[in-house]
């Protein structure tokens, strides 16, 4: 199956174009199937912190991040980067730096309530899983586009949109077989260093995927139920 590429240029200013959209619709019977379906299978994902060492195949993450960067963003911008970190190195200093500012956080830099709120999930300085899982992902936001000649545009609802997306790879990465977690070291200046992004990009999480390693444990965690989160009125 080949997958059409589209050539991407800055909107700005262009006039309204639409063009139709008639996607199937699915029999309601098999759109009930498909969501209880689906339920069950994103209720079985955790976030895991203890990878194995056994390597991912590349597309599939590669896979994952073309269904996140499908995510809606505001005025369409696409506000994000996502860098695939192979370079051991790198992910070395990424490391190094990641725990720098971890230890100084668990140290004192964190509230008592922050670091209680952590304590159920067992959560430490220690990041092995950011030199050890098989692959590295780390998200930039752009702030605003950057042109070649140094013209600038402003994106708007950043935050929003490279959130939504970071919940597709997620989703896209559970649903094809990988674990991740989702960390966010602070302050993260030190990722646009290592990886060499422009300065339009702010990093936004850091990434671990791979298999659960087979001593793999989660901290006992209980989801609210539907009741406390939906309210139909
Ligand atoms: N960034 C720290 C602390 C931390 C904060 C939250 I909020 C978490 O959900 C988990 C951890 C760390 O990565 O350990």
């Amino acid at each position: 199956m080949s997958i059409p590429t589209t050539q991407w240029t800055p909107t700005h200013g262009d006039p309204y174009r639409p063009v139709p959209y008639r996607p199937e619709r699915m029999p309601a019977a098999e759109s009930l199937a498909r969501a209880a379906e689906l339920r069950e299978r994103m209720d079985r994902r955790r976030t895991v912190r203890q990878f194995s060492a056994d390597p991912v195949p590349e597309q599939v993450v590669r896979d994952a991040i073309a269904c996140a960067a499908t995510a809606p963003s505001g005025a369409h911008q696409q506000p994000w980067t996502f860098v695939l970190v192979k370079d051991p190195e790198a992910r070395r200093r990424i490391r190094r730096a990641a725990e720098e500012e971890e230890r100084i956080s668990y140290e004192g830099r964190l509230s008592e309530e922050w670091l209680a709120a952590l304590r159920p999930l067992g959560t430490d300085e220690v990041k092995p899983h950011l030199t050890d899982a098989p692959a590295l992902i780390v998200v930039f936001q752009q702030r605003y586009w950057l042109g070649e000649d140094g013209d600038k545009r402003k994106h708007y609802y950043v935050d929003e949109s490279v959130g939504i997306a970071v919940g597709m790879l997620l989703s896209a990465l559970h649903l094809s077989g990988l674990a991740a977690l989702v960390h966010t070291p602070s302050p993260m200046r030190f990722l646009s260093e290592v990886l060499g992004r422009p300065a339009n990009e702010k990093a936004f999480a850091v990434i671990p995927v791979g298999y659960p390693a087979a001593d793999c444990t989660v901290p006992d965690l209980v989801r609210k139920s539907l009741d406390q989160v939906l309210k139909e009125v």
